[in-house]
């Protein structure tokens, strides 16, 4: 592990919370190979001098995130496993920054001679969700993107790919998501993973919820921390779960009444 991840205890804290998180996602079913991908914006956390990732490797990016110039981001790395990041965060996960004018970043995390990789294929998607959270100056640190399969299934029935109806099926199995997830759900179509397309669709679906479904292949999620925005998406895959439960128990659930969901979402207005 580099020196000043040694030296600094708040950065060292969100790296372990990230490698701990990363083995629920694997023990969960929902990070098979190299599938999820975490960042966290740790600029708050540490600014390292000039000095110290100049000469580091610089990568171009597609876009430039104005908003982000200078930003720093702890990022799991393409192809590295969840299971593998958990025991050794350092060697499947990386730090970027990026430059001034958010055109490129330079990895500061890896050695110049060492067997380097690159950021998570999803990248695209993250660094244009944390400009929108620059942009509208919340509080949102983390992005995290995972196959909750449970989840995942419901997008494959074409009654549920609709936002209102997913919004109504997930609320209404469990007291928990209406009380953590008042947002609900945001429903992006099927695009290309690691494209453009997608991130932008997703950024528009971030904007009015903390959690976006991406039909037929998984979730991205927004939080202050790591742990609270994998409770996002464990919340919402418990509610999903009771229904497949209930429909291979052979019987449709009954589902909460509008009453009881109306007297749910005022208690979640005081939460
Ligand atoms: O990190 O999940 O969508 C791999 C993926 C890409
Ligand atoms: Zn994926």
């Amino acid at each position: 592990m580099k020196a000043f991840i040694h030296k600094n205890k708040d950065l060292k804290n969100i790296i372990r919370e990230t490698a701990e998180i990363a083995g629920y996602l694997w023990q969960r079913g929902w990070a098979e190979r190299n599938a999820s991908n975490i960042s966290v914006n740790i600029t708050d956390v540490y600014q390292p001098e000039i000095s110290e990732y100049s000469t580091f490797p610089f990568y171009g990016l597609q876009v430039s995130y104005s908003k982000l110039a200078g930003n720093l981001f702890f990022v799991t790395g393409t192809g590295k496993r969840m299971r593998d990041l958990t025991r050794k965060p350092m060697k499947n996960a990386l730090i970027l920054k990026l430059n001034d004018n958010a055109s490129g970043y330079w990895i500061i995390s890896q050695k110049m001679d060492g067997e380097n990789f690159l950021p998570t294929s999803e990248l695209p998607t993250h660094l244009g969700i944390h400009q929108m959270i620059a942009e509208r100056e919340s509080m949102e640190k983390v992005v995290m993107h995972t196959h909750a399969h449970d989840l995942v299934t419901l997008t494959h029935a074409k009654q549920f790919c609709d936002e209102d109806v997913l919004n109504k099926l997930l609320w209404s199995m469990h007291p928990e998501t209406v009380i953590f997830v008042p947002k609900g759900v945001g429903f992006v179509p099927y695009r290309l993973p690691g494209s453009i397309e997608i991130a932008t669709e997703t950024i528009k679906s971030l904007q009015n919820h903390d959690v976006a479904m991406w039909e037929k292949h998984g979730v991205f999620a927004i939080g202050k921390s790591v742990a609270d925005t994998f409770d996002l998406i464990d919340i919402l895959a418990k509610s999903a779960k009771i229904y497949f439960l209930c429909r291979s128990a052979d019987f449709v659930p009954e589902s909460f009444t509008d009453g009881q969901l109306a007297e749910l979402r005022k208690l979640a207005d005081n939460f």
